[in-house]
């Protein structure tokens, strides 16, 4: 074998080299893994032509035998998720309030790598479930690295880690049949929920839109528990996280949801890839909700108790600092899905409470990661090394990929001056939080109201989030079977509001018949608060949304150049749809391109959207299916529809009125102008009780 070959090529004792392995890097040979090049990918050894095959033959047995192992364990929990790199910057530094590293200096770019996620369905479910979405922060600070790992929900449905397994075991498929798949709507879980009072505020939440995002870019992010910053000179503060999208917080309606799973179950991770890909990057803001242990005494709530929130009537936001998401992965597997977070990764400046979940989380996550990638070096995985130096004495394990030198792994040590050593006056020292108390296994007082909270949350919603609410719970617990447990539910959404158990009992035609149940501790009657409801706080904006335009050879060449010019201007997207594939001439004769055919674009993939045939194929577009369900879907999702005269025969065959209301839009004339306006309001709430009675 000649000098050129791979294994000649590559430095062994380089550290932390390139393990990029691509196609294009080069015009490698391809090898075995030890390095020896192949002659032959595509035929097994055998003895003749029509022969045996032989068991010598290495080459064939170790890319067979790789394959059959390729597959590792899904996360027990959160298997379906889809991540990208960025950094996160300080908008300056927060040094009064913590020592952590990435809060000090606004030059410094930290890098980080962002992992979104549902929670009940296996890796290879849809993205629209109604479902809480992980949204997990791993921050690769000088001082180490940092995970914060949250959700699009602040609170959570129980107060102690040890009701987890039973919790997840409730949502996931009944373990006889294995079905429902990423689905809460079904006995076992609103049995399970129904007899855990403290899930009352979380299942407001899950009813609500917050379940059914409308991107990962258009999500909220929560800490969730209490936290602890801790300054240099060691003074504690609490914190509870936020992230805020740029783009606002924005949903689908459940109806799209069930039908954009079928038409594209790969619709959230699609839309974070191709708008990295296009350069539009997302981007969420940081903020923290600081007090005191002082103040956290007179809240009316328990700050431990992960089911509650603290409002920002009470205590505002303060932004830290942004962070943008500006590279996709390289490989889903090596990096999204070896990606290891833990809450117990924390840096020097970061500290935890006692909320008993978050201690529970503490052991959890670092165990699972042992199962799931199978050793504890899990950490010299390359998504998962920190980028700052890190030494310790841990030695050997399954998959040890350093080489570490020298006599010594031991400390105390006297027989290697060389590091790695203790620091006791920079490294990271838990805050010396006093503890006292009998051993008990009893949950506080302070925990006990399980419904103010709740009422909270609904008395903030505008009209169309209580209906979607109501619709949210109509919908699972017309699909739980026992009438039971919707008698038991019914009982306790009385005490959260009795307008919404009202409403919900109408919906299943079962008034009067709820379950009475006696709250331990009696509802207050909160005053709404504003920011809990996304529709009052979201932007009128078309940044990040997709327009849909459905057309014909022969479009209207003025019309197209107006709507994209209005989609660069407001930084949206613009995707023609044709009821055929291929390239098409406008009506000043310039070719384009369709980004979809009719079939395979219907329009709930889109946020508001254009139908504008030429004249000549009017007819025979409105005779398809397809065109006329775009519309009526559309309509019926509240979207705002723009349309030119020729588009009219559709409007007749799917019985919407060209005229219904403001968000049908004449574009005659070819000024879009009206119509981005109208679809700056992102949907049309008032049809909404037209169309759904
Ligand atoms: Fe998790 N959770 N969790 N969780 N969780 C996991 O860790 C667990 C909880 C969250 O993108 C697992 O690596 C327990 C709250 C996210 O890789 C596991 C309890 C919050 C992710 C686990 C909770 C979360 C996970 C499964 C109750 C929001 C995805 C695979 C005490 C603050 C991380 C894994 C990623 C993943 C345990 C409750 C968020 C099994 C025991 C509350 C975003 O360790």
């Amino acid at each position: 074998m000649s000098n050129d070959t791979p294994a000649a090529k590559n430095d062994l004792t380089k550290d932390g080299g390139d393990l990029h392995q691509t196609a294009a890097a080069n015009d490698q040979p391809m090898t075995t893994n030890q390095g020896v090049v192949v002659s032959d990918d595509q035929n097994t050894l055998t003895a003749g032509p029509r022969g045996p095959q032989l068991l010598e033959d290495f080459v064939m047995r170790e890319k067979i035998t790789h394959f059959d192992h390729e597959r590792i364990p899904e996360r027990v929990v959160h298997a379906r998720g889809y991540a990208a790199h960025g950094y996160f910057q300080t908008y300056q530094s927060h040094a009064k309030l913590t020592q952590a590293a990435f809060l000090q200096d606004p030059s410094e770019k930290t890098p980080v790598f962002c992992r979104f996620s549902t929670v009940a369905g296996r890796a290879g479910s849809f993205d629209t479930a109604r479902d809480v979405r992980g949204f997990s922060v791993k921050f690769y600070t000088s001082a180490g690295n940092y995970d914060l790992v949250g959700n699009n929900i602040p609170v959570f449905f129980i107060q102690d880690a040890i009701k987890f397994p039973d919790l997840i075991h409730s949502v996931k498929p009944a373990p006889d049949r294995d079905f429902p798949q990423a689905q809460s709507a079904h006995d076992t879980f609103w049995d399970f929920v129904s007899l855990n009072t403290e899930s009352m505020h979380m299942l407001m939440w899950i009813m609500s839109d917050r379940a059914i995002p409308r991107s990962f870019r258009m999500m909220e992010g929560f800490g969730v528990h209490t936290f602890r910053m801790i300054n240099q000179q060691g003074e504690s503060t609490f914190v509870k996280f936020h992230w805020r999208p740029k783009l606002g917080t924005f949903s689908l309606i459940w109806d799209e949801a069930v039908k954009i799973s079928g038409a594209d179950p790969d619709f959230h991770r699609r839309d974070l890839w191709n708008a990295i890909e296009a350069g539009d990057y997302p981007e969420w803001e940081l903020s923290v909700q600081t007090f005191t242990e002082q103040q956290a005494e007179e809240f009316d709530f328990d700050v431990l108790d992960p089911t509650k929130i603290l409002p920002e009537e009470i205590v505002p936001l303060t932004p830290l600092g942004k962070m943008v998401l500006n590279r996709n992965v390289d490989n889903f597997f090596a990096e999204t899905e070896q990606v290891a977070f833990c809450p117990s990764h924390v840096v020097p400046g970061i500290d935890f409470s006692n909320d008993p979940l978050l201690q529970g989380r503490l052991f959890s996550y670092l165990d699972t990661q042992l199962s799931r990638l199978g050793s504890p070096n899990f950490h010299q995985i390359p998504v998962n090394q920190p980028k700052c130096p890190f030494a310790n004495f841990q030695r050997d394990g399954h998959m040890q990929t350093q080489i570490p030198t020298g006599r010594v792994a031991n400390e105390p040590n006297s027989l290697d001056d060389g590091s790695p050593r203790e620091c006791p006056h920079s490294g990271f020292e838990t805050y010396p939080a006093k503890e006292q108390g009998q051993k008990l296994r009893i949950r506080p007082e302070s925990f006990a109201d399980h419904y103010t909270q709740a009422r909270l949350f609904w008395k903030s919603l505008t009209e169309p989030e209580k209906r979607h609410t109501v619709g949210g719970f109509s919908f699972e617990l017309g699909k739980c079977n026992e009438v039971k447990i919707r008698k038991r539910m019914l009982g306790h959404l009385d005490n959260i509001d009795a307008d919404l158990g009202q409403r919900v009992a109408e919906v299943l035609g079962m008034e009067g018949q709820a379950d009475s149940i006696e709250p331990v501790v009696k509802p207050r009657d909160p005053e709404p608060s504003k920011a809990l409801s996304q529709y009052s706080v979201a932007p009128k904006s078309l940044a990040g949304k997709k327009i849909g335009l459905l057309t014909t050879e022969g479009l209207d060449a003025d019309l197209y150049d107006a709507l994209r010019k209005a989609a660069d201007e407001e930084q949206a997207m613009l995707e023609v749809i044709a009821p055929k594939a291929g390239e098409f001439e406008t009506s000043d004769g310039k070719s384009i391109k369709p980004e979809h055919f009719l079939d395979g674009a219907p329009s709930f993939l889109f946020d508001c959207v254009v139908i504008a045939p030429a004249q000549k194929h009017a007819d025979a577009l409105a005779e398809q299916a397809a065109a006329v369900d775009w519309l009526r879907n559309a309509f019926s999702h509240l979207k705002v529809i723009g349309y030119n005269e020729a588009a009219k025969p559709i409007f007749q065959a799917a019985s919407v009125a060209a005229d219904a209301d403001e968000g049908v839009v004449d574009l005659a004339g070819g000024d879009v102008g009206e119509f981005v306006e109208a679809a700056k309001q992102y949907r049309i709430w008032e049809r909404e009780a037209k169309v759904r009675p």
